[in-house]
């Protein structure tokens, strides 16, 4: 028999972690005050019945968002010919399993159709297309989505504009007129500026602030900043400074998230990799956790075998928390224990956001 003074004395000489994080990566998440752990997926995926049996597991995954199904190539292929299959997919699923769903993207400059990026556009005429598509996309998911990234990636790594078709014919206004559409649409859904290289101080940081402020200075609803978080092992920065360029955001009156999170390796892996890769996800996770006013985060994928890493960086993958045969990465427990903390921690995070709710 055992007695329960063992266990307490175990507990508190920090020998029984996994009693307190027993639960799963949204459990925590959300005992530690986030309002969802989560994952992309993606159409093809939803076939593989042992991906289905871990994605509906919401002791993980709280919250959804679609790769790709949602991108203006997938719904809205020709001019005003909307195609919502697919995503309906996605959404009707996180529906089915009380999961969020994050939805993705409205405004990109890849992944677009050829009508809009080889059309011949004045100022006037992209502009109207780009308001019919997002007015007619952020409709058709009205009440479905927790947020809505509105403009992905706008940025060059130097925090210059890319110059993408919107910005081309339309200036840099191309994106406080997106967020009005966004939000003219759906007033409920929380709507980001998402990009990656801006989780850790520099140019692109810098000009993410500028893209909030001047959506807030045409007088648009923006509601945070996705920080995509797309890292290499070992070059992911401290928890710190992590934290510290989250705040800089909050600052600004936005809540932020990290949204599309893996760490990738050069393969093969080895133990010593995976061993930082689980330091890694834990900065990631931990500065989230941490930070007042950072609401969640989704990993791109949970597991290697649908990884989008190694068909973009060749020699690299390994990225996601679980393995390509499914089996938990030391990442998993890294991403666990970041999210762990006594529960007076718990609750003193809890108390601050009721208070800021609350608005004292
Ligand atoms: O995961 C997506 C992959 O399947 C697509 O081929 C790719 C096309 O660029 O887009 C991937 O998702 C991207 C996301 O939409 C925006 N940030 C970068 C992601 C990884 O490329």
């Amino acid at each position: 028999m055992v007695h329960l003074s063992s266990i307490a004395t175990a507990l508190a000489a920090g020998l029984l972690p996994q009693l307190a994080n027993a639960a799963g990566l949204n459990t925590a998440a959300t005992a530690k005050g986030l309002d969802y752990f989560g994952t992309a997926t993606d159409n093809p995926e939803l076939t593989d019945n042992t991906y289905m049996t871990q994605l509906k597991n919401t002791d993980d995954f709280g919250q959804l968002t679609p790769g790709n199904s949602m991108k203006w190539d997938a719904t809205e292929p020709s001019q005003n010919s909307f195609s919502f299959e697919k995503g309906d997919a996605i959404a009707d699923l996180a529906e089915a399993n009380g999961q969020k769903l994050r939805c993705h993207n409205l405004v990109w400059y890849q992944q677009l159709p050829s009508w809009v990026s080889g059309g011949s556009w004045t100022n006037e005429t992209l502009t109207e297309a780009l308001k019919n598509h997002i007015t007619k996309v952020v409709t058709h998911y009205k009440g479905k989505c927790y947020a809505w990234d509105v403009v992905n990636e706008a940025l060059n790594d130097d925090g210059s504009y890319r110059e993408n078709v919107f910005y081309q014919h339309i200036g840099e206004a191309y994106i406080p007129i997106a967020f009005e559409a966004a939000a003219a649409a759906d007033s409920d859904a929380k709507l980001y500026y998402n990009d990656y290289s801006i989780e850790y101080g520099g140019d692109k940081a810098n000009a993410a602030e500028k893209i909030v402020k001047l959506v807030q200075s045409y007088g648009a609803k923006i509601d945070g900043v996705g920080l995509q978080g797309h890292f290499t092992v070992g070059q992911t920065p401290s928890k710190k400074d992590l934290a510290s360029t989250l705040k800089s955001y909050t600052a600004l009156g936005v809540e932020v998230a990290y949204t599309e999170m893996d760490v990738r390796m050069e393969t093969p892996s080895s133990s010593d990799k995976l061993s930082q890769q689980s330091t890694d996800y834990a900065s990631l996770v931990g500065a989230c956790a941490e930070t007042e006013g950072c609401v969640g985060i989704t990993i791109w994928d949970w597991t290697d075998k649908y990884s989008w890493v190694p068909d973009t960086f060749s020699g690299y993958g390994d990225a996601c928390p679980w393995d390509e045969n499914y089996k938990k990465k030391q990442a998993y427990n890294g991403i666990l224990n970041a999210l762990g903390g006594s529960s007076s921690a718990r609750k003193s995070r809890k108390m601050r956001r009721n208070m800021i709710t609350r608005g004292n």
